[in-house]
């Protein structure tokens, strides 16, 4: 049975469905309930909704003996399922009629669930996304990840600085999950390898369960649902008895302690891995649990081990799960008794991997003797994958070198393709981090260009604009978003330009009132709203934009009477709690906030906001109100970008460098809908080969010396001279992500944007160039190019 055979779902027995729950799930009077009961009740009716698809789902595939694919991945970003799930069942309007009827207001309710954040940024945003069209597309699916009891930290200012507390969503309870008890597996660590008659025999030292909790993920009108499968670690003995009776309380709890250890919290490092064993328990630990979880689905079939192959697709999230390769094999081997060679051919034609960084500090490895002391029965596996690569392709690239397990290599080596994220990127990878390996694998890396749902980042997120384009070109695109094209033929119509910009209008205010309401902020919604939204990091230069936000400052204060673009700088982004330069950009950022909001002669002209603990559902309201995107990193440095496709998506032309998507984005949108400025990728090598290249062209741009005199002088740090002598040692000395040669062009191309801003209808017709051209963006898209080209699998209804 299908979503399409149930009761359609009305006001009426949604409402009484409601009240039920409130009652017998909650145990609560409706006259006494909270906001939190009617969001509980609320969901729970949702998520019933959501129970016969994904059985029919289940059992379809099973019948149909179809291929699934397991997506590994250490971070799945959800953010809220409310609107999710009500835009996909397609029930919004009878969710917020049920509500009204039962006294209470449905965006209030969905704004007091909490955003699931178990990802940093990007990969784990594109996780969230890729679920969402497997389940659109009816591709059988499972997600992996990890139950993280503490999610991504709260990001907090004091005084300008950024400070983190832990995270706290599983305080409540997370009703979208289904725990299930009965599927667990035993995960173990440490102890040593022994040979017993020809065979490897691991005795571990440790162990812990990894217990399962489901999550249904449904598609477009509710025709196909799959499951996000996150584990939680418990502990395989709940408590030491032993222990309790001799008096020592404290050590009855240790085994308790030790496991849940596992999964308790998300690392908050999307750039820099520095080696904790911590952390590659967890890798192993979820990745582990995972392949043994889909053996089990597989042997329970009936099947065949060497069929395998034909069945399970496994990709690789990046190389935080690497070691589904090495386990993969293992267990092909010692359980199942494979040859070496059957057993790593076997795992290689399921596995495939995707690069998403170059960044050569992201890239993971391990020290050998930390690795064989957690994994030692994969250490010797990874020694023989390494011993067969070498001698079938002759390539001298090695896994272990220098004393380190290569992730990068080791998910090269096992996988049968490797992608990366954008046309650029992958091209990059291909000369750059994986070479030798290419050279060696010429067949193996191809491009996947990255994609983001049109459910959460048009559909739900901007439902003026939603409504504007249903009004002018019909709903074709709400299956297909490459039919945005047809708005192409109205970008000259004056009477949809006029309700282009309402809809804009509209985004604009629902978002001053947003910051009005949380931090009393008032915003001018006429001026240009410009924002950079994304993870902060040197390369991608939210300092650029700051130092540009000065340079004009100046420029306004030095001719206050000249024809200006008014113009709100909106900034949003987490530093790695450890990355102490992104730290001092954001204090930078806030300290030159303070100064600009306060200056008289600027006030009605310029303005710097900085709302606190960007999340995916803050994201939602300031995308869909952003005029100008900022896409700014120095050129081969950002894989793809995602931020840069829902800005432009929803009609904000980007000012950006060729970087990442960044290329595709400006090809698909026209080069006249996309403010380029900048080195490319290419160019940004050469110019780091010339000596004193920071210097020279600091000292020949006068209007960046003057920003940076400025800054040095403790203009916006209270006389404090010496609070960003980090920055700007860093930029006159080793400026290795370019902003000083960068600079001059960039703001130049600003000034640009100013004078198109005031030409109304030409920049209306720009922004609306953007969301029509933006369709092949879709993750859809991405997700056809992955099942056709890597998984061998397709749609199944
Ligand atoms: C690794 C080891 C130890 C601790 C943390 C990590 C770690 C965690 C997260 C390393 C990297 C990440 C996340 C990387 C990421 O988000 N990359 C982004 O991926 C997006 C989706 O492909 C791209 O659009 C972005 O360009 C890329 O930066």
């Amino acid at each position: 049975m299908t979503a399409q055979n149930q009761t359609p779902v009305t006001a009426e027995s949604l409402q009484s469905e409601i009240t039920r729950h409130l009652k017998l799930s909650l145990g609560k009077d409706p006259k006494h309930a909270s906001l939190y009961d009617w969001r509980m009740s609320l969901s729970l009716a949702l998520r019933d909704q959501v129970v016969e698809p994904w059985f029919a789902s289940t059992r379809q595939t099973y019948e149909g003996k179809h291929k699934r694919v397991y997506y590994l991945s250490m971070e799945f970003l959800i953010g809220r399922l409310i609107e999710d799930v009500t835009i996909n069942l397609d029930v919004e309007g009878v969710a917020v009629e049920a509500m009204s009827a039962l006294g209470q207001d449905y965006y209030t309710v969905v704004a007091n669930e909490p955003d699931a954040a178990l990802g940093n940024g990007g990969l784990g945003r594109l996780a969230a996304c890729f679920m969402d069209s497997l389940a659109t597309l009816a591709i059988p699916a499972y997600g992996y990840g990890i139950r993280y009891e503490h999610g991504l930290f709260e990001q907090h200012f004091e005084n300008g600085q950024q400070t983190e507390t832990a995270e706290g969503w599983l305080a409540q309870r997370h009703v979208w999950e289904f725990e299930r008890p009965e599927v667990a597996y035993n995960i173990h660590f440490g102890g040593y390898v022994s040979d017993e008659g020809g065979k490897a025999h691991w005795h571990p030292a440790e162990t812990v369960l990894a217990s399962a909790y489901d999550t249904p993920v449904v598609g477009w009108k509710g025709k196909w649902a799959n499951t996000l499968r996150l584990w939680a670690a418990k502990p395989v003995k709940l408590f030491d008895l032993d222990s309790f009776n001799r008096g020592d309380y404290v050590g009855a709890n240790a085994p308790e302690r030790l496991a849940r250890t596992i999964s308790r919290v998300l690392y908050p490092d999307d750039t820099t891995q520095d080696g904790k064993e911590l952390r590659l328990k967890q890798e192993y630990f979820f990745t582990s649990a995972s392949i043994k979880d889909l053996l089990r689905r597989f042997l329970s079939e009936g099947n065949k081990i060497e069929d395998l192959p034909n069945h399970v697709a496994i990709q690789l999230n990046d190389t935080h799960p690497a070691i589904a390769g090495p386990e993969l094999v293992r267990l092909l081997i010692d359980k199942h008794d494979l040859s070496e060679e059957a057993a790593i051919d076997t795992a290689r034609q399921c596995l495939a991997y995707t690069n998403h960084t170059l960044l050569p500090e992201a890239l993971e490895s391990w020290p050998e003797d930390l690795f064989a002391r957690i994994l030692p029965r994969h250490h010797r596996i990874i020694q023989m994958i390494q011993e067969r690569h070498l001698q079938q392709t002759g390539s001298h690239v090695r896994i272990i070198e220098h004393g380190n397990v290569k992730m990068g290599e080791l998910a090269f080596v096992m996988a049968h393709h490797v992608n990366g994220v954008s046309a650029l990127h992958s091209e990059l990878v291909k000369e750059t981090v994986f070479s030798d390996l290419h050279a060696a694998y010429p067949d193996r890396i191809l491009n996947q260009t990255n994609g983001i749902t049109p459910r959460r980042w048009l559909y739900s997120c901007n439902p003026a604009l939603r409504g504007l384009i249903n009004d002018t070109i019909g709903t074709a695109w709400h299956t297909d978003l490459e039919q945005l094209q047809d708005l192409n033929a109205h970008l000259d119509d004056a009477s949809f330009q006029q309700a282009f910009r309402a809809a804009k209008a509209t985004n604009k205010d629902r978002m001053a009132k947003w910051l009005k309401d949380r931090n009393g902020i008032t915003l001018d919604t006429s001026a240009m709203f410009d924002i950079q939204i994304k993870r902060i990091h040197e390369y991608k230069r939210q300092h650029m934009n700051i130092l540009e936000t000065i340079a004009l400052w100046n420029e306004i204060r030095d001719n206050p009477t000249a024809n200006w673009t008014p113009r709100v700088k909106i900034f949003g982004g987490k530093a790695a709690p450890g990355y102490a330069l992104a730290k001092s950009i954001i204090h930078l950022i806030n300290d030159v906030a303070a100064t600009i909001n306060n200056d008289p002669v600027t006030k009605d002209l310029l303005q710097v906001v900085y709302p606190e603990n960007y999340n995916v559902s803050m994201a939602e309201i300031l995308i869909p109100a952003s005029d100008l995107s900022e896409q700014i990193s120095t050129a081969g440095k950002e894989a793809s970008g995602t931020g840069n496709m829902k800005l432009s998506l929803n009609g904000s032309p980007t000012i950006g460098t060729l970087d990442g998507a960044n290329v595709e984005i400006r090809e698909h949108v026209g080069a006249e809908n996309f403010f380029l400025f900048g080195l490319t990728a290419q160019e940004a090598d050469a110019k780091r080969g010339e000596h004193g290249y920071s210097r020279r062209a600091i000292e020949s741009s006068p209007v960046l010396s003057r920003v940076l005199g400025q800054i040095a002088a403790g203009v916006f740090s209270a006389g404090d001279r010496y609070r960003y002598s980090d920055i700007l040692h860093n930029l006159y000395e080793h400026d290795y992500f370019l902003l000083s040669c960068d600079f001059d062009e960039y703001f130049a191309k600003q000034r640009e944007v100013d004078a198109v801003y005031q030409d109304v209808p030409r920049w209306t017709r720009m922004a609306a160039a953007n969301t029509a051209g933006m369709g092949w963006f879709s993750s859809d898209r991405t997700i056809r190019g992955y099942a056709k080209d890597i998984w061998g699998t397709a749609s199944v209804i």
